[in-house]
């Protein structure tokens, strides 16, 4: 099997399609593999990553789009403009099958183009159009204009004007509710005048063995409705963890101030169910989870944890139509519900604190609907929110940096470490910046002597990491049947290798975790040379220096002493230095050789 990557150069309006040969595939598989080993060899230190020098990655792996339980995903990746390192999102989206199904398996963008521009790729034929009447319209118009002019069996992603007007946090949308590449990768795609990318294809993507997959793929499904946990979760989805948060004080509630919110079961996933209308989710899916209400403006929208939790409590607000209205008006922005809703939260501290004039407060949903549309548009706050919490944080002073609640600049997702050292740990870690998608250790944590910092913790935040940053991401398939409802990891194994013809083992993907953990961190290491230590790592100061007030957890925070030795020992596991560079035997074990010479530039490895 080969990889087929299809170039497309913006600058000059062409494209040429590249073929990887399989040692591509049996070392970096595809999705985050693919993409990080691309942003390393191609993307050099000290690139602009709003620049034409960035290139822009999207990429399928060897399960999208094929017969494989929720196989409707890709990831976006590119320098990212917010953290400065690599960066990444995932989304599910027919794009992700009709990438494939054009008989490519990624795509890189590269170079800038003149004016707005809509690349249409279809089978091998590359359509530059011209994007003009596009650019200005949100995600929403945007995506009904694409399917008008290009027919409603194309798959697109497209970004809004957030991702147009450079906002360091926009991501790519799709779909009216998926959302992909908090990093900034709809900051990239505005940054090249991309307003949007459309597939549409009528071939058959690569299985060395269809029929062994199509007949695996009746059992495997299967298993995964008949799973215990299957009803609840077509229920409720993502939006369980509110409970889940609010009950465990680990809710971000007014900007990660504290960790119960006092209405949260008027934003909980039993509230979403009084109000749910239907069910939406990404194509290859039998456990979707999306769930649809109808928003205080009487129109649909899909809600998840994340979006909830950081913009209802983590705002004070506590009416689940209103926070529908501010998820559906991200949506439409293509702006990052995460880092948006705590730009805001943090506004709205500084506001009490009397660092700002503007007359915003907690529970001000009027307040943060316009907040969110001044960021989106870079009106006055908001294009300096615009730049994420540290960039404004800096600006503010007032040591307004110990409440900004972001690791490497990325926005923290929505849980509330004070008492949860491990998930500390896991966002601090987390390869791209403040996100849990790596490491969902809280669930674990809270079953396993959540107060420690003990090495077991750090086992399992390694083990997560390993398969859930490693191996789905390069797959690339959801993780959510695996993690939600105990789908058995087993099938992976043998699925990879009727979709590949290579046969591989959980050891050998849990190599490859290692082995892209050690690439991405040695992009951001490259990157910030001297500027690089251990402390690019640690949390905020709030989790340490302040405590938890209210219920059963109140007087709890972090330890920094007691951190810091647990992020050493994670180093050690990683086989990093103390700074948290990887070594250069760690290097040589993973086959990354050739990245040593430019990190010995800076480091002692
Ligand atoms: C993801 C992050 C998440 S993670 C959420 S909700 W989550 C937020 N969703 C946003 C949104 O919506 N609109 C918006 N404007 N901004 C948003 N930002 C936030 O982005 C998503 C699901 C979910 S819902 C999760 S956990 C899982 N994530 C997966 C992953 O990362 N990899 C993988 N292999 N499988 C995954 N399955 C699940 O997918 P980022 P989606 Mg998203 C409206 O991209 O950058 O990683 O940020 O992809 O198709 O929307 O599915 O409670
Ligand atoms: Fe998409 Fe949810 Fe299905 Fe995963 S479980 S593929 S996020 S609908």
């Amino acid at each position: 099997m080969k990889l087929r990557l299809l170039r497309v150069d913006l600058s000059a309006r062409n494209s040429e399609v590249e073929e990887l040969d399989q040692s591509v595939i049996e070392k970096y598989v595809g999705g985050r593999g693919l993409s990080s080993k691309l942003i390393w060899d191609e993307v050099e230190k000290g690139t602009d990553p709003l620049g034409p020098g960035n290139k822009l990655v999207m990429a399928g792996g060897p399960l999208t789009g094929l017969p494989v339980p929720s196989s409707g995903k890709m990831v976006m990746a590119a320098k990212s403009p917010h953290t400065m390192g690599y960066g990444d999102g995932n989304i599910g989206t027919q794009a992700s099958v009709q990438l494939r199904k054009t008989g490519h398996d990624a795509v890189l963008f590269e170079g800038i183009s003149e004016d707005p521009v809509w690349v249409h790729v279809d089978d091998d034929e590359v359509v530059f159009k011209d994007a003009s009447d596009l650019w200005g319209k949100d995600t929403y118009q945007k995506e009904d204009m694409l399917y008008e002019k290009a027919g409603k069996n194309i798959g697109a992603v497209m970004i809004g004007p957030a991702g147009e007007n450079l906002v360091k946090y926009a991501t790519i949308m799709s779909e009216r509710g998926r959302a992909g590449g908090r990093t900034g990768m709809g900051a990239v795609m505005g940054s090249k005048k991309l307003a949007a990318v459309s597939f549409n294809g009528t071939q058959t993507p690569y299985m060395e063995d269809e029929q062994r997959l199509r007949d695996m793929a009746g059992d495997a499904y299967q298993e995964i409705s008949d799973s215990e946990d299957y009803n609840f979760w077509m229920r409720q989805g993502t939006m369980l963890a509110v409970q889940l948060c609010n009950t465990n004080s680990t809710l971000p509630v007014r900007n990660f101030s504290e960790g119960i919110f006092e209405d949260a079961e008027r934003v909980d996933g039993k509230a979403m169910e009084s109000m749910k209308e239907g069910k939406k989710g990404c194509p290859n899916c039998n456990m979707q989870c999306g769930n649809m209400i109808m928003d205080a403006e009487d129109e649909e929208i899909e809600l998840d944890y994340e979006n909830v939790a950081m913009l209802g409590p983590n705002l004070g607000i506590g009416n689940l139509r209103q926070v529908g209205v501010l998820n559906k008006l991200c949506d439409q922005y293509g702006l990052d519900t995460i880092s948006g809703g705590s730009s805001v939260a943090f506004a709205m501290e500084a506001a009490q604190k009397g660092l700002i004039e503007e007359d915003i407060e907690f529970g001000d949903y009027e307040g943060a609907k316009q907040l969110l549309e001044d960021i989106s548009l870079r009106r006055g706050i908001g294009d300096q929110l615009a730049e994420g919490t540290k960039r404004t944080a800096k600006q503010w002073g007032n040591e307004s940096e110990g409440w900004a609640m972001q690791i490497k600049n990325l926005e923290i997702s929505a849980y509330n470490c004070y008492s949860l050292p491990g998930m500390a740990l896991a966002f601090g870690t987390s390869p791209i910046g403040g996100h849990h998608k790596d490491s969902w250790v809280i669930a674990w944590e809270l079953e396993n002597d959540r107060s420690s910092y003990s090495d077991g913790k750090i086992e399992e935040i390694l083990n997560q990491q390993r398969k859930r940053g490693g191996a789905f991401e390069s797959f690339t398939t959801c993780r959510l049947p695996w993690i939600e409802v105990g789908f058995n990891l087993d099938w992976y194994e043998k699925m990879f290798e009727a979709a590949t013809g290579i046969s591989q083992t959980w050891d050998d993907f849990d190599q490859l975790g290692d082995r892209i953990y050690a690439l991405v961190r040695s992009i951001f290491a490259r990157e910030y040379g001297k500027n690089w230590s251990n402390a690019m790592d640690v949390p905020p100061d709030r989790w340490f220096d302040e405590e938890l007030t209210e219920g059963e957890h109140a007087g709890a925070s972090l330890d920094r002493e007691r951190f810091m030795d647990m992020l050493k020992r994670y180093y050690d596991r990683r086989g990093w230095t103390d700074q948290g560079v990887p070594s250069s035997e760690t290097l040589k074990e993973l086959g990354l050789d050739f990245v040593i010479p430019e990190l010995e530039e800076n480091f002692d490895l």
